[in-house]
């Protein structure tokens, strides 16, 4: 017998993975793992026929000649399946694209498949094979996609996952469904703890990061709590949230983290708790401490381990061009062409800023044809300055505010630095936003 299984705690990206393997190798048959994830929970209700899956026990009497491994390339999570291969030496082929992950299982053959999502490796390979799919196999695979690429948004999309996506709508896969599967908050308790964490939000502002806590005591552990952690990212966007939930009951704390700033490592901040997950999603089991107890630890641990943000000073531009305000509006258009700047500030004799010139304000100089007229007589004033000390959240308001182009940076009373629309931007790129899977 051949067989195919993904990790322990099945999830979406797993499920459209295997959906997959059993149309590529109809000589495989699926086995499920005792547990699904809880983000899987009602595809899997609605479809499991469609993958005809066997238990563990059902291999156990079996000769096992190959297997194929999905979503993961760790022993310790498929240990519940290999436990329950016996007497045989199977063929191991494994698909996964964890490939920050190290291989361990001995003797296996690993095809690294690098794109967002597992399952758009495998609709890519069915697709160029000519395998046709039915429309529920269509769906539960760009539903394991876009769950892996938080929508193909996430860092991690390649161009190949998008292919594969419109591959998969042409099979016949209905968006209607997979948005209905990706709700990740469906089950009445869940929405009872989200109702109960708005109130208690707390927001702190540490090393300049905007961050939020919230602690609550719950009856007994709630399935698909990271989602509503997530929800509460979504609605509220700091830099970083950490929710704690204390259960009295069995005298456990969980801490449940999320961060979009790469400055702010979860790893490293839930290791101190024998707790583990990635730079921007982790969670730690604490047991062994009384719940308030620990939330005054952990802001401790907080305020002593954060790095700090990135502020203005990081990014601006120290060499400033600047202009004085009686030079006409002719040798402020050549400076600017010449040093390829959309604007510079403008400085009076005794050098403090002024006023700021764009190119939009010399254009209205250049409309009357006065290009002789000082460069006073058209900058935009009052300047928007701000210490360069602000972090980049200020910076972002700064702009959406003031709809100003160029963001001016002061020390003291000296001028500092710049900020570009264009700085900004590109800051915005660079910036950390990771898969969370
Ligand atoms: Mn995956």
């Amino acid at each position: 017998m051949n067989i195919a299984f993904g990790h322990s705690g099945m999830d979406l990206d797993c499920l459209g993975s295997l959906i997959l393997v059993k149309r590529l190798y109809p000589d495989f048959r699926l086995v499920r793992s005792r547990l699904i994830h809880p983000s899987a929970a009602h595809l899997y209700e609605f479809y499991k026929d469609y993958f005809d899956f066997l238990n563990p026990k059902d291999i156990e009497k079996e000769r096992i000649e190959k297997i194929i491994i999905v979503d993961t390339c760790i022993a310790q999570r498929v240990a519940e399946y290999l436990r329950c291969v016996r007497n045989s030496q199977p063929a191991i082929s494994i698909i996964d694209h964890h490939s920050s992950e190290r291989c361990d299982i001995l003797g296996a053959s690993l095809v690294e498949s690098s794109f967002g999502a597992n399952t758009s490796y495998l609709a890519l390979l069915a697709r160029d094979a000519g395998v046709r799919l039915l429309p529920e196999e269509a769906t539960i695979a760009l539903t394991g996609i876009f769950a892996d690429t938080g929508r193909l948004i996430y860092e991690n999309v390649r161009r190949e996952d998008f292919e594969a996506a419109a591959w998969l709508l042409d099979m016949g896969a209905s968006l209607k469904l997979v948005k209905s599967f990706l709700e990740t908050i469906k089950e009445d308790d869940q929405i009872e703890v989200l109702g109960r964490l708005l109130p208690v939000l707390n927001t702190f502002t540490i090393q300049g990061h905007a961050l939020l806590l919230s602690y609550l005591e719950l009856e007994e552990n709630v399935p698909g709590l990271a989602a509503v952690v997530e929800k509460v990212m979504e609605l509220q966007n700091p830099d970083a949230y950490f929710a704690i939930f204390s259960i009295p009951k069995s005298g456990t704390i969980l801490l449940i983290a999320r961060s979009q700033r790469a400055r702010i490592d979860l790893h490293e901040l839930v290791q101190a708790y024998g707790g583990g997950g990635h730079q921007l999603a982790a969670s730690a089991k604490i047991s062994g401490t009384d719940g308030p107890g620990f939330y005054v630890d952990f802001l401790a641990h907080l305020e002593t381990s954060l790095a700090p943000a990135v502020r203005a000073r990081d990014i601006m531009t120290r060499e400033v061009r600047t202009i004085n305000e009686n030079k006409s509006l002719l040798e402020a258009s050549l400076m600017l062409e010449e040093a390829e700047l959309g604007g510079a500030p403008v400085v009076n004799d005794s050098g403090e800023v002024s006023g700021f010139i764009g190119l939009k304000d010399i254009m209205k100089g250049r409309k009357v044809s006065l290009m002789k007229a000082p460069v006073k007589a058209y900058m935009s004033r009052p300047t928007v300055c701000a210490d360069s000390g602000i972090t980049m959240r200020e910076v972002e308001r700064l702009f959406y505010r003031h709809h100003i182009s160029h963001l001016v940076l002061t020390e003291g009373e000296a001028l500092a630095g710049i900020i570009s629309r264009w700085d900004y931007l590109r800051f915005q790129k660079s910036r950390g936003r990771e898969e969370l899977d």
